[in-house]
């Protein structure tokens, strides 16, 4: 599978990229973690991940068919991820190790 990158969205959530057919889950980056450690979302679905800290955060997805690694998030930044094929999929804080949640797609 190709990457499935869909675009780094750039301040208060303005999307610079082609609409995503689907359903969009966000999901906040606060206190130094996930505001959840775990998600269901439906195959082809996105997520929307954005720093509410007020330091940077990044976002770094491992999975069966998606390795992404965004760039530095400033605070209230936002990444969007779709999620086109099942399984799960570990995502991380590459500046903060103890960040970590799964996104599990069905
Ligand atoms: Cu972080």
């Amino acid at each position: 599978m190709t990457s499935v990158r869909i675009a780094a969205l750039i301040g208060l959530g303005l999307a610079i990229c082609p609409v995503i057919a689907g359903s969009i889950t966000s999901v906040s980056q606060r206190n130094r973690s996930f505001e959840v450690a775990e998600l269901q979302i439906a195959r082809g679905g996105a997520v929307r991940f954005t720093n509410d800290d007020a330091f940077p955060h990044q976002i770094a997805v491992r999975g069966p068919s998606l390795q992404y690694e965004s760039d530095l998030m400033a605070p209230l930044q936002a990444v969007e991820l779709q999620f086109p094929d099942a399984g799960r999929f570990d995502v991380r804080c590459g500046i903060h190790p103890r960040m970590r949640m799964t996104v599990d797609v069905r």
